[in-house]
């Protein structure tokens, strides 16, 4: 089924929400396709619906090494990275900076900034020489704020910036850089946020029309279809429901 027409996508945080329904949309349109994430059973389930064209990487994307020999070990036929969909990601706590705790500030930085930029240098050769591209996954808490947002606002921001950043660096290699930056989505992201509490889950989505995992595969893949003429810089999108609140005033002392 390969050939050399065929495109490889490495999608990082496949084993839930939008990578996997990623890994599924890809696949569907002929790409192969590269899914990595920590949970070994959800990357078997992968393998079994999506066969031969998925090659799965089981790592905790924190892991230097493991991600190194992740890379080092794919099979001949999905080494030719095109693209690269810097997906994987976390928030890790909903309280106001004076209260949370420094632990999840560091998991989130290590996830959502140290691993994605690790990643990124690591394929950079690649994909210069396949004039690739690559995809970051972003998040409106890069652009606006709110309570409890804090260090997971932090990290997305660094992750729209860092997009630029490569945009201009890449001149005229002919790589391309996006950042998707999505509003409220439902997957297990919110239950992560809370260290399991589907119930706070359930209620935040409940009634909201929030969009769907399969709504940003979309996107990423409408983006990665794009003629190689043509580079997205970046995609803000949101439910319908949701929109802005603006400033907060404090009154007496
Ligand atoms: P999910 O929790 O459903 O999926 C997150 C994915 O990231 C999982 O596959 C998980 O795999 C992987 N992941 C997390 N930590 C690690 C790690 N240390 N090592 C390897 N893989 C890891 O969330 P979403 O699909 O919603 O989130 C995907 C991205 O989108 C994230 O970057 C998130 O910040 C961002 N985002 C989400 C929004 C939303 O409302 N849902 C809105 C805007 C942006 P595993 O647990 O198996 O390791
Ligand atoms: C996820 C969207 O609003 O929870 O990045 O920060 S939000």
């Amino acid at each position: 089924m390969n050939n050399a027409l065929t495109r490889t996508a490495l999608i990082t945080g496949a084993t839930a929400g939008f990578g996997r329904a990623a890994a599924r949309t890809f696949i569907d349109n002929g790409w192969q396709v590269i899914a990595s994430g920590r949970r070994a059973e959800r990357l078997a389930e992968l393998q079994a619906e999506l066969g031969e064209a998925l090659h799965t990487a089981c790592f905790d994307i924190r892991d230097e090494n493991a991600m190194r020999a992740a890379l080092s070990t794919l099979p001949e036929r999905f080494r030719g990275i095109d693209l690269l969909v810097n997906n994987a990601g976390l928030a890790q706590g909903t309280k106001p900076a004076q209260d949370a705790l420094l632990s999840d500030w560091k998991t989130m930085i290590d996830t959502n900034v140290t691993a994605l930029v690790t990643l990124t240098h690591a394929l950079l050769p690649t994909l210069i020489a396949r004039k690739g591209a690559i995809i970051n996954i972003s998040s409106t808490a890069a652009t606006y704020p709110y309570t409890g947002g804090n260090a997971y606002g932090g990290s997305k921001a660094f992750v729209s910036q860092f997009s630029l950043g490569l945009r201009a660096d890449l001149h005229g290699t002919g790589v391309r850089v996006t950042a998707i930056e999505p509003g409220m989505a439902e997957t297990e992201f919110t239950v992560v946020r809370t260290h399991g509490d589907q119930a706070a889950s359930d209620k935040l989505y409940a009634g909201a029309q929030p969009m769907t995992a399969e709504d940003i595969a979309n996107t990423i893949f409408w983006v990665a279809s794009q003629p190689p003429h043509l580079n997205i810089n970046r995609i803000e999108l949101m439910p319908t429901s949701q929109s802005f609140a603006g400033f907060q005033v404090h009154r007496g002392g």
